[in-house]
C-alpha cells in the first residue's frame, strides 16, 4: 500500500474515531505525501461516515461535535498550504454562508475558503443566516454570487427562499446563485432556479468560474 493510500485511512480512521489529537497527527503526517485538497477530502469522506454512523445510531450527537471540531481542527491546518490569491486584485465579491435554521458549517467554511484561494473576495455570512443578509450583503458590497450551504432536508427551502427574495427586490438577473450541502443534488438548483450547484468545494469554484465567465 501506498503512503498516500494509508494516510487517507488514517485521516478518515482518526475523525470515525472522533480523535482530536489523531486527526492532528494524522494531517501533519498526511501533509509530507498528500496536497491539501485532498487532504479536505479523506477528512470530510470521515465525517460522512461519521453521519451514517449517526444516523443508525452508533454514535451519538456528543459524538458528532467532537468529530467536527477534530475536522475543522485539521482543516485550519491544511488551509495554510493551500494557494494564496498574492494580493491581486478580487475576480469578483462573493457571499457565502448557511441558511438560517442550519448550524453545520464545515463544509460551508471549506467552500468559502477556497474561493478566497482561487481569487473572490468573499463575504461569509457564517451559519444560521438570516437570508435577508445574503441580499443586504450582496447589495452593499456589490457581490456578483451568492453562494448558499445547507445540511437538512428542512433547512435547505431556505435556498429557495432566498432566491424568491431576489427576484422581489428585482436583482435576481445581477446575482449568480449556487447552492450545496449533503442534501443538494443538480435536479434540486433547477427546481429552485438556482444558477449551479456543487457537490464539493472543489465544484464550487470550477462552477462560480463558469458562471461569472472566469477563465
Ligand atoms: C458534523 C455534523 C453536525 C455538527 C455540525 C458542526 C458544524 N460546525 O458544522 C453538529 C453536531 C453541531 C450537528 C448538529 C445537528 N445535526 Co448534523 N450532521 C453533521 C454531519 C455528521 C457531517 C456534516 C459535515 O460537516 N460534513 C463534512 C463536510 C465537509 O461536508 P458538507 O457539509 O456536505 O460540505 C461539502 C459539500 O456538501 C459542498 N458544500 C457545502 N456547502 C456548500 C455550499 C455551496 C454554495 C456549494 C456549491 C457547495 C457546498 O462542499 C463541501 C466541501 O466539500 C452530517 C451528516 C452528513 N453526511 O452530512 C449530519 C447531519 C447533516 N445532521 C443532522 C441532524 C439531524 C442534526 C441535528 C438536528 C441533530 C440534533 N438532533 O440536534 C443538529 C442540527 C442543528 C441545526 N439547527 O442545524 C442530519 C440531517 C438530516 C436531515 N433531515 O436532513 C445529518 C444528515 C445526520 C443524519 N444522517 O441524520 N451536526
Amino acid at each position: 500500500m501506498t503512503t498516500v493510500e494509508s494516510s487517507k485511512i488514517e485521516l478518515f480512521d482518526a475523525i470515525v474515531a472522533y480523535n482530536k489529537e489523531k486527526v492532528l497527527a494524522a494531517v501533519n503526517k498526511a501533509r509530507t505525501v498528500m496536497g491539501p485538497q485532498e487532504i479536505i477530502d479523506a477528512l470530510a469522506a470521515g465525517m460522512n461516515e461519521v453521519g451514517v454512523r449517526f444516523e443508525r445510531g452508533k454514535l451519538f450527537l456528543p459524538h458528532v461535535m467532537v468529530a467536527a471540531d477534530a475536522m475543522t481542527a485539521g482543516v485550519k491546518v491544511v488551509e495554510q498550504d493551500l494557494p494564496k490569491s498574492g494580493g491581486k486584485e478580487a475576480l469578483a465579491v462573493c457571499v457565502t454562508g448557511t441558511v438560517e435554521g442550519d448550524v453545520h458549517d464545515i463544509g460551508k467554511s471549506i467552500v468559502s475558503t477556497l474561493l478566497q484561494c482561487a481569487g473572490y473576495k468573499v463575504f461569509d455570512l457564517g451559519r444560521d443566516v438570516p437570508l435577508r443578509n445574503f441580499i443586504d450583503t450582496c447589495k452593499a458590497e456589490n457581490g456578483r454570487m451568492i453562494g448558499m450551504s445547507a445540511l437538512m432536508t428542512t433547512t435547505m427551502q431556505g435556498q429557495k427562499e432566498c432566491i424568491e427574495m431576489l427576484k422581489e427586490e428585482g436583482i435576481r438577473d445581477k446575482v449568480k446563485v449556487m447552492v450545496g450541502g449533503a442534501p443538494a443534488t443538480q435536479a434540486w438548483a433547477d427546481k429552485i432556479g438556482a444558477d449551479g450547484y456543487g457537490e464539493n468545494a472543489g465544484e464550487a469554484v470550477r462552477k462560480a468560474n463558469e458562471l461569472l465567465g472566469i477563465k
